[in-house]
């Protein structure tokens, strides 16, 4: 029988059991949540320690990618990567040192940070970014007279223009969250086959919000659809209680949580009338949630039970959102595989297998 093969697989597991990843060749890279940071022994993989708080209680995480084709790694710059024939997974941990110029720390890292990916793709053939993650810390926090999220935004944005790159077609799928500590933490998907950026009806597309919310608006795309290995995969950025551009029920976590849902079932039936033969379904996708009062989580939890029902996958963290009134963060993806991927037989049929390190 020959298996349909998944190109691309996020397997959630403890970090006590990252270990076992080293002899899989098959790993992309991945972040890994625990507070404190703790150092990671990821045998030259690309993985992100990154110092953020679990629900009381839950071991650290690590959400890690997986892909089926021949995998290699390398660095340029700060950047840690590996990559295949069509995908390449990359991290990268900068410290906010004080530049030469007037700009803000946190904004000269980001654009350092930006212009070093984009200069890797543009090395590798890497046309677009499917996916990026941000954390850093103290994300809502006033210095240099602004929001540090906004001083984020400038370098984000400076980067993508002064690469050539657009800041309203088709920009990454992405999402921000406030770290515990450590610097700026970035990691990144990117592909060599075209990405269809997926807006929100609900919502004002991000890189069209005026200028109360910053000088400049957040680069990023409210989802990315891809196809990979004949299956379309759908990357929905961070998602909060956003409807047009102005944040909804103030103080009442519960309302926020339905409003995050209600807008990636909006997207999700975006990309389904993007992409008909895609069928996503809400309870495929795999989640994480970013909830900023560790007292909040038991709601969170019940209006995601009450929307979704048992999703494959969720993880819960706790963050700071980039809006000081926002109280609750979604991000989805589905499409690709999910799980540990031991049910993955490989088969002599399989175009090409993962290579063992
Ligand atoms: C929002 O919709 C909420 O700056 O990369 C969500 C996802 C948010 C990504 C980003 C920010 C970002 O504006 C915040």
């Amino acid at each position: 029988m020959m298996l349909a093969e998944a190109t691309l697989r996020l397997e959630v597991l403890p970090a006590s059991r990252l270990s076992r990843l080293s002899g899989q060749g098959s790993v992309l890279g991945g972040v890994c949540f625990s507070h404190p940071a703790r150092p990671l022994d990821g045998a030259g993989l690309p993985l992100l320690a990154v110092d953020m708080s679990l629900p009381a209680g839950e071991e650290a995480i690590c959400e890690v990618w997986h892909c089926a084709e021949p995998l290699t790694s390398g660095r340029h710059g700060p950047i840690r990567y590996r990559q295949g024939d069509t995908l390449l997974y990359g991290c990268m941990s900068l410290d906010e040192a004080v530049p030469d110029d007037a700009r803000a720390p946190l904004q000269a890292a980001t654009e350092a940070a930006y212009q070093a990916i984009f200069e890797l793709l543009e090395a590798r053939g890497y046309r677009t970014v499917l996916r990026v993650w941000n954390y850093f810390p103290a994300i809502n926090r006033e210095s240099h007279a602004m929001e540090r999220y906004r001083q984020f935004n400038i370098g984000r944005q400076d980067a993508f223009l002064s690469h050539g790159r657009s800041v309203v077609d088709n920009v990454p799928a992405a999402c921000a969250l406030g770290s515990a500590g450590g610097g700026l933490q970035i990691a990144f998907l990117a592909a060599r086959v075209n990405v269809v950026g997926v807006e929100n009806p609900r919502q004002l597309s991000a890189y069209h919000y005026p200028s109360q919310y910053g000088p400049r608006s957040p680069t990023f795309s409210r989802a990315g659809l891809v196809r990979l290995g004949g299956r379309d995969m759908l990357f929905i950025s961070g998602t909060a209680s956003i409807v047009g551009h102005q944040t909804l029920h103030h103080g009442d976590v519960a309302a926020q949580t339905r409003e995050c849902l209600h807008n990636i079932a909006a997207i999700v039936a975006e990309a389904n009338r993007q992409a008909p033969a895609a069928g996503f379904r809400l309870d495929q996708f795999a989640y994480t949630v970013y909830v900023r009062r560790p007292e909040d989580l038991a709601t969170v939890r019940r209006e995601m039970a009450q929307f979704i029902g048992a999703p494959v996958s969720v993880v819960f963290l706790q963050a700071d959102v980039c809006r000081a009134e926002l109280l609750v963060e979604v991000e989805a993806s589905g499409g690709h595989a999910i799980g540990s991927g031991q049910a993955d037989i490989p088969t002599a049929d399989m175009p090409c297998r993962s290579t063992s390190a």
